[in-house]
C-alpha cells in the first residue's frame, strides 16, 4: 500500500510540503545552551541565532581556507628551498637527511648518498646574447631557398630540421626566391616556421627566360632529342631556367646584396645532426669559400660540351686558375697529373659537389673569375642547347678558382636529398652531434661506389671519416 512517508521520489508529497515545516520541531523543542538554532524562540531570537550560526560558519570557512592556503604554500615553496643554494648540476643532499644514515632492508646502516640535481641547459657565456639569452649569428649570412609555391609543405619540412638542428640558436634570416609571386599562405607559413627574419624575392623576367641570342628552334630540337633519349629533365625548359638562374643570377638578386654568405636549402631534404657552432663564422674565420656534404658524378649526357668550354675559358684566363686548385679531383684517372694546357686536354670525370646543399661565399660568385666564367658559359648557350646543371658549373669553378684549402667538406653533417644521403661515420660524431640517421652507416653515400668522396679525400689530404 502506498505510504507517503516512505516515498523518496521527487514527486513525493514530502517534497511538495512547505520547506520551512522541517524547522518546526526545532522551534518547538529546546536546544542545548549556547548552540541556539534555526527557528528557536521568538522571531527576533531566531534572527540572532541565525546570525551567530552564520558567524561560526564564516569562521570555519576562513579556517579551512587558511589551512588550504598554508598547505599549498608548503607544498610548492618548500621543494624550491631544498636546493639550498646549489647551482645546476651540483650534488646536493635531500633535506632532512643531512648527517643522517638510512637503513637498508637488512637493517644495516648505509650513508646518505648525495644525488645529482637535474641540470639546466648550460648557455655559454658569449657577448652575443640578446635579451632572451640567445646567441645571435653575427655573420652577414642567410638561408636561400629557390622554391615554387606548390612546394610549401616540403619547404616547411626542410626549415623545421634546419631550425631545430642549427638555426634556433643563431636566428639567421631566410630568403625565398621565386619566378612568380609567393602566395599569402606561403609567406605566412614560412614566416611562422623561421626563427629569424624572412624575405621574399621575385626573380626578374630576364633572369628566368630564354635570352634573345638563343636559337629557340635549335633549343626545342635538342630538348626533344634529350627527352627521347630519356635524359633526366632533358625535355624541361623550367629546369633549364632553374639551373641557369642558380648558376648566374641568384647571387645578383638585390635582396641578397647585404649578405656575404648563404646556405642553400632545398625543399624535402633531410638534416640529421645537431650543428652547434656558427657555420658562417667557421667559413669566414677558417678562410673557406665553398662547403658541401655530398659529391658525385654528373650525367655526361647533360653536359657534352661544358668541359671544352671550361678548358677554353681557363686557357684564355690563366690568371683565374688557383695555384692550389683542385684540378686533379675533376680529372679522369688516366689524366691524373695533367694540366689544362696539355694537348689533348685532360678529360672531366663528372665529379661535382651536389649543389642542393651549399654553404658558400656570395663574394666568390661575385668575383671577376666566376662572373666572367658564367658569362663565357652563358654565351656558349649550353644551359639551353644542352642541359648544364648549376652543380657542375659551381663545382668546376670552385675546384679551379679556389684553393683546395678553401673548399670544405662538412663531414659532421648528416644530409639527405633524394635519392642519396650521408651521415658522419665515427660513433663519436653521432654521440656528440645527436645524429639520427635513418639508415645504416654502411649505406652512407660516402661509401657508395658512385661517390666522388674518396677523390676528394685524396685531394684534400683527408682520410675516410674525416
Ligand atoms: N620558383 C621555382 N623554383 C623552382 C623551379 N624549378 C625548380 N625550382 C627549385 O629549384 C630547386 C632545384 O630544383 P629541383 O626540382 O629540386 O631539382 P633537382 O634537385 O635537380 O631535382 P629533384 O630534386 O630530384 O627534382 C628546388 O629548390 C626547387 O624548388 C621553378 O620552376 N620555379
Ligand atoms: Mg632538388
Amino acid at each position: 500500500m502506498y505510504n507517503p512517508s516512505n516515498d523518496r521520489s521527487p514527486i513525493s508529497p514530502s517534497f511538495t510540503a512547505n520547506p520551512f515545516d522541517k524547522y518546526k520541531s526545532a522551534r518547538e523543542g529546546s536546544l542545548p545552551d549556547g548552540i541556539g538554532g534555526i527557528g528557536t524562540g521568538s522571531w527576533p531570537d531566531r534572527f540572532s541565532a541565525r546570525k551567530k550560526l552564520g558567524e561560526r560558519k564564516r569562521i570555519v570557512r576562513i579556517l579551512i581556507i587558511a589551512f588550504l592556503a598554508g598547505f599549498l604554500l608548503w607544498f610548492f615553496v618548500t621543494p624550491l628551498n631544498w636546493t639550498g643554494g646549489t647551482t645546476a648540476g651540483e650534488l646536493y643532499t635531500p633535506p632532512g637527511t643531512e648527517g643522517k644514515a638510512s637503513h637498508d632492508s637488512n637493517g644495516e646502516e648505509k650513508p646518505v648518498v648525495p644525488v645529482q640535481k637535474p641540470t639546466e641547459p648550460k648557455i655559454p657565456k658569449d657577448d652575443r646574447f640578446n635579451d632572451d639569452k640567445e646567441v645571435l649569428g653575427l655573420e652577414k649570412a642567410a638561408f636561400v631557398m629557390l622554391i615554387r609555391n606548390g612546394e610549401l609543405e616540403d619547404a616547411l619540412r626542410s626549415m623545421k630540421q634546419i631550425e631545430d638542428r642549427f638555426n634556433h640558436r643563431w636566428h639567421y634570416p631566410w630568403v625565398f626566391l621565386n619566378d612568380v609571386p609567393f602566395t599569402e599562405e606561403f609567406v605566412r607559413e614560412t614566416t611562422k616556421r623561421a626563427s629569424g627574419p624572412t624575405e621574399y624575392g621575385l626573380i626578374p623576367e630576364q633572369h628566368w627566360s630564354v635570352p634573345p641570342e638563343i636559337d629557340q628552334v635549335k633549343m626545342r630540337a635538342a630538348m626533344k632529342k634529350m627527352e627521347e633519349d630519356r635524359v633526366i629533365y632533358g625535355g624541361s625548359l623550367s629546369y633549364r631556367h632553374m639551373c641557369r638562374f642558380n648558376s648566374g643570377f641568384f647571387w645578383r638578386q638585390p635582396i641578397l646584396d647585404k649578405y656575404e654568405w648563404y646556405w642553400r636549402v632545398e625543399p624535402g631534404i633531410g638534416f640529421y645532426c645537431d650543428v652547434d657552432y656558427d657555420v658562417f663564422e667557421f667559413m669566414r674565420t677558417s678562410n673557406k669559400q665553398y662547403g658541401f656534404t655530398i659529391t658525385l658524378p654528373e650525367y655526361k649526357s647533360t653536359i657534352p660540351t661544358l668541359w671544352k668550354e671550361t678548358v677554353d675559358f681557363v686557357r684564355k684566363h690563366p690568371e683565374y686558375l688557383n695555384s692550389n686548385s683542385s684540378l686533379q679531383y675533376l680529372l679522369e684517372d688516366r689524366d691524373q697529373g695533367k694540366s689544362l694546357t696539355s694537348d689533348p686536354p685532360p678529360e672531366y670525370n663528372g665529379c661535382h659537389f651536389w649543389s642542393n646543399f651549399e654553404i658558400a661565399s656570395l663574394k666568390f660568385w661575385r668575383s671577376p673569375a666566376y662572373s666572367d666564367y658564367f658569362q663565357h658559359l652563358d654565351s656558349a648557350g649550353g644551359f639551353f642547347y644542352e642541359r648544364w646543371g648549376d652543380a657542375p658549373v659551381h663545382s668546376i669553378a670552385a675546384a679551379l678558382f679556389l684553393g683546395t684549402e678553401q673548399v670544405h667538406h662538412f663531414a659532421d653533417m648528416g644530409y639527405m636529398h633524394v635519392p642519396w644521403s650521408r651521415c658522419p661515420q665515427p660513433d663519436s660524431f653521432h654521440k656528440y652531434a645527436k645524429c639520427v640517421c635513418p639508415f645504416e652507416p654502411k649505406d652512407s653515400f660516402d661509401l657508395n661506389g658512385w661517390s666522388c668522396q674518396p677523390r676528394w679525400w685524396k685531394i684534400a689530404g683527408k682520410e675516410f671519416g674525416a
